[in-house]
């Protein structure tokens, strides 16, 4: 198995953070960008990373790559079996890719002060608004480290880096932080341009 990846970009470092939460060893090729190498060209039509590709499957998008390996390496399972709550954490994937991954896409594409300022707000008061589910559960929505966890944590690895500070009201989620950020697999899953993002 080998997996096409940025060593800065949460898309990937979420799927990293799988792979060392299950101790699945791969081939990482890190692919820094701009340029894409040619073979990952012509496996993937849309040119992204993170790409995974397992002999004849080729996978693209972060979520559809994380699901996989959750099927395809049982343990620890990251996803809870009964139905009705594995629906609310896909609900809690879809939003936090398209609210907060999609601000935090929107801040590194920003192209001035102003803009940046409004989007770090934004996504601040986003990320607040959640401050009780945060405290309300040993992980976000559970007790047992989940797929949604491994969705958040590689965001707020960088809130840092984006400027961006919860200030009053964030108590809950720098807690989770604290606890998150010390697991094993999460230090595991960092790049040396990742470890720099955070004092
Ligand atoms: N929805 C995709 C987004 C992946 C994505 O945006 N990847 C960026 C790097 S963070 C990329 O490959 N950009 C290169 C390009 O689009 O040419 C996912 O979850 O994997």
């Amino acid at each position: 198995m080998m997996l096409y990846s940025s060593p800065t970009c949460f898309h990937s470092h979420r799927v990293r953070l799988v792979l060392a939460e299950k101790n699945i060893s791969m081939d990482i090729v890190s692919v820094p960008g701009p340029e894409l190498p040619e073979d990952l060209l012509d496996l993937n039509p849309y040119h992204s990373v993170p790409t995974l590709v397992d002999r004849e499957l080729v996978l693209y998008d972060s979520r559809v790559i994380v699901e996989y390996l959750d099927e395809r390496f049982p343990h620890p399972p990251l996803m809870p079996v009964d139905p009705v709550t594995r629906a609310q954490f896909r609900l809690a994937l879809y939003r936090i890719e398209r609210d907060w991954y999609g601000l935090a896409r929107d801040l590194e594409d920003a192209s001035d002060n102003k803009q940046a300022s409004r989007i770090r707000k934004m996504l601040r008061e986003s990320i607040l608004a959640s401050a009780e589910v945060f405290s309300a559960r040993h992980f976000f929505l559970s007790d047992e480290f989940s797929l949604v966890d491994c969705t958040i944590a590689p965001l707020l690895w960088r809130l840092e880096s984006y400027g961006l500070e919860l200030g009053s009201g964030g108590e809950p989620v720098e807690k989770y932080m604290d606890e998150v950020f010390s697991r094993r697999s999460f230090q595991d899953s960092l790049t040396e341009l990742e470890h720099e993002m955070r004092q």
